[in-house]
């Protein structure tokens, strides 16, 4: 399938960031998000921020870690089942838009089954999409890309020239699960609103399993998922001017099974206190900083916050150890739902094989 074709057009490359100063500035927003959290009474920070160049590094050797089932269970499930994904989601000759796209690998394994004429890749840093996008253009030369730089935590603008059938959104990776319920229904509802009866959304969802492995998948012994967490404070200094020192600080993470969801924070080894150009915050030794929520969802529990999305779970498939799930929702009365399929035998039958 390689090829060397070289790409004699620009490929277009769309910054939204960039693209609004009526409504204020991004980095405005972000500065503002930053600092409202770093004084609310219990401290967080939003997940989004863990992504700078080195955080997208540390992600990248987390999904390379043993503990970290979760890229690799959903790759064998996507590699097993990718016919049928193709045939149920009815993509061929469609648009293919993958949000929080990366290098876009993920979904160009994906090209050859589900064959779009059309693929947009969304992602918040638009340098490195630049670059993924040419490599892949050139791998497929076939295939119409445009690249936009949003953050989709944000709601989604889409440019008019971007086909309007035969949508597929492709969300993998289970990053529903960063956001709190109510924002994931927002989010699901506001992917529904960019598809018509033709379109379809395609989504990675990691599931609830003993609290052990889950514990394990988020804080490994290498230390890489504490180096990751750690990096936020780096990026907030950098962004607010804050003076955080990481040696005062330490990763925590935890599965809570009332929300059902991994928890990790930031704890201060000792008092300290952080300031910033507008202000400061003390620390008291021990209190915590919440940087990331991961929700592990019963397969029942996403069916229903589709529903209250105003999606419906049109197919689902899963490994054998139900570990994971790879669901395809529609609008809801779009299509006739069909329940979940049988779990996936994945390569060598055991869901935590490596690549
Ligand atoms: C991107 N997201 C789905 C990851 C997760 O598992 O929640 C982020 C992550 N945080 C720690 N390890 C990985």
């Amino acid at each position: 399938m390689l090829r060397s074709t070289p790409v004699t057009t620009m490929l277009p490359v769309i910054d939204l960031e960039r693209a609004a100063p009526e409504v204020g500035s991004p980095a405005d927003a972000d500065r503002d998000a930053l600092l409202a959290g770093l004084r609310a009474p219990r401290a967080w920070i939003a997940p989004k921020f863990f992504y700078d160049a080195l955080g997208s590094t540390l992600f990248d050797a987390i999904t390379e870690l043993d503990e970290y089932y979760l890229t690799r269970t959903e790759r064998a499930i996507l590699r097993a089942r990718e016919r049928e994904i193709a045939a149920a989601s009815g993509c061929d000759g469609g648009t293919l838009i993958d949000l929080g796209a990366g290098n876009g690998e993920k979904a160009a394994s994906l090209f050859a089954a589900l064959r779009p004429r059309e693929y947009v890749a969304v992602d918040i840093s638009v340098d490195y999409m630049h670059h993924s996008l040419e490599v892949l253009q050139r791998r497929f030369p076939g295939i119409v890309m445009t690249g936009i730089g949003a953050d989709i935590t944000r709601p989604l603008v889409l440019p008019a020239h971007i086909g309007r059938t035969r949508r597929l959104f492709f969300y993998p990776g289970s990053s529903i699960g960063n956001f709190v319920p109510d924002q994931a229904q927002r989010f699901l509802a506001g992917l529904g609103a960019h598809i018509d009866d033709t379109g379809a959304l395609l989504i990675g969802v990691d599931l609830v399993k003993d609290a052990a492995t889950l514990q394990a998948a988020y804080d490994d012994p290498l230390g890489v998922t504490a180096a990751f967490n750690l990096n936020v404070l780096r990026r907030l200094n950098r962004i607010i001017g804050s003076d955080f020192v990481l040696a005062d600080w330490r990763h925590v993470a935890f599965f809570d099974a009332a929300h059902s969801r991994i928890e990790m924070h930031l704890e201060a080894r000792r008092a300290v206190c952080v300031r910033w150009a507008s202000g400061e915050r003390r620390f008291a030794a021990g209190e915590r900083i919440h940087t990331e929520n991961s929700y592990k969802y019963p397969l029942e529990a996403f069916a229903a916050l589709l529903g209250r999305a105003g999606l419906e779970q049109h197919a689902c498939w899963t490994d054998e150890r139900q570990w994971f799930a790879v669901v395809l929702a529609r609008r809801s009365g779009a299509r006739r739902r069909s329940d979940c399929g049988e779990p996936t035998p994945v390569d060598g039958g055991a869901a935590d094989q490596k690549r």
